[in-house]
Formats: C-alpha cells, structure tokens, sequence
C-alpha cells in the first residue's frame, strides 16, 4: 500500500482565497505542507506550477493525486475529511447546498468584483481607476451580503461555515483598503465582520491583507484611501 503524503498548498498570503484556506487550516488544525509562489514576481507562471496549475492561480492544492485549483473546492475537501463536527460543512443537503450557493456567490460575484479593481489598480495605478464604478460594484456585494444577514447571523445560516470563512478574506481586502463597510449603511454586515475578526484565525487574514497592502503600494507608488491604525 503507498503511503499517503500529506497535501501540498501552494500560497501567496496576499491572495484572498489563499487567506480563506489558510484561515481554515488553522481553524482545523490539519497539517499541511506551504510552498509559496510569489504572485508579484511572476512565479505562477513557472513551468512547473503550470504543469500543475494552466489557470496560473493560488490556491493550488495537491493532495496526492488529487490536484485542485479553486479556494472553494480545496476548502470543502478539506472540510470532507478534517472538519469532524460537521459544522463548517453541513451534512444536511439544506444547509449544505446554502453554503455551496454562496461559495459561489463569492467566487463569482464578490471576489470577481474585488479581483477586477485591484488587477485594474495594478494595471493602470490608483488615480487611473474608475474608482466610482468598482465602488458602485463593490457596494452592490456589500448590499447583498446585508441582505443575506438579515435574518441570519452568518452567510449561510446561524452557525459559522465554509462561507464566512471564504468571504471574509474578499470583503476585508476592499473594505480595509477601499471602501470601509460602515455601521451606519450595513449594520449586519458590519457586525459579522466585527464577530470574525474575534476568531483566532483572523490573524491570518489580517497579516497577508497587511502584506498585500504594503506590497501593492510598494509597487505601484501610491497609498490606498483607507490606512492601517
Ligand atoms: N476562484 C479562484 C481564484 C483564484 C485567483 O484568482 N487567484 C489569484 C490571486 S487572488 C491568482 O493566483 N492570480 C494569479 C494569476 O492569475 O496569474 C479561487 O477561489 O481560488
């Protein structure tokens, strides 16, 4: 019988999704093995991790010979096999599909609008951005998010899951750097993001947020509207 290794995640902690699966490692204790790949030096473009990765992106997991390529995907494979309360990952078909509904809405909507105003910033540099479109964007998640919250003390439901834990890293990075998710506008939101950041394993976020503010400001020689206290 070969003996099983254990999986491989390829990161950079500037990434949000990589700061999910991070964020959810720690949560669940699993022992998994880092290798970085420097995204603001081009190093996902390295023959070998494209062998393993043609999308060119991290999150990148290799867990033997299963290679998976998608923050979400990896977190519920995760989940599947270490998350042994069964919370962040219902097993009851309801819950579990509202926390798949907005996995999606996350890879789809919200880190799709967060991922296109910081490319852009990287691209042309701050003061040639739209910023008032990508706000108008941004907010309208923001909206969403609200709504979803109304009812609910999580994302998808009472009890923390796989979706707080991916939204969080996203809505961090535009709020700390962008456009700060006020109390006065969205009141829930602003309380679930408040109660997040208690979790021990916010730490993780908020050091690559860090890292990829300085670098981001580093590179393209401007310092974004909202600054570290
Ligand atoms: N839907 C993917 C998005 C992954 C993604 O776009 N990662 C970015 C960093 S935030 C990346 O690796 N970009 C490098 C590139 O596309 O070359 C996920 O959730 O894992």
């Amino acid at each position: 019988m070969t003996e099983l290794k254990r999986p491989i995640l390829f990161y950079d902690d500037r990434s949000p999704p990589v700061r999910s699966c991070l964020m959810l490692i720690k949560m669940l204790n699993i022992d998994v093995e880092l290798r970085f790949v420097d995204l603001f030096k081009g190093a996902q473009f390295d023959k070998d991790f494209l062998a393993l990765n043609p999308q060119h992106s991290v999150p990148t997991l290799v867990d033997n010979d299963l290679i998976l390529t998608d923050s979400h995907v990896i977190m519920i494979h995760l989940a599947e096999q270490y998350d042994k309360a069964e919370t962040l990952w219902p097993k009851a078909y309801k819950q579990r599909i509202q926390v798949l509904n907005r996995l999606f809405f996350e890879c789809s909507f919200l880190f799709r609008r967060d991922s296109d105003l910081m490319s852009e910033i990287m691209r042309k540099g701050l003061d040639q951005v739209d910023v008032a479109y990508h706000e108008r964007k941004l907010k309208e998640a923001y909206q969403a998010m609200e709504h979803y919250l109304e009812k609910q003390s999580n994302m998808a439901g009472d009890q923390l899951t796989l979706a707080d834990i991916s939204m969080v890293t996203t809505l961090s990075t535009v709020s700390e750097l962008m456009f700060p998710v006020l109390a006065s506008q969205w009141s829930h939101l602003h309380c679930w993001f408040a109660t997040m950041q208690q979790l021990d394993a916010y730490q993780v976020n908020r050091l690559g947020l860090s890292k990829l503010r300085h670098t981001m400001q580093q590179t393209g020689h401007f310092l974004f509207p909202q600054q570290e206290d």
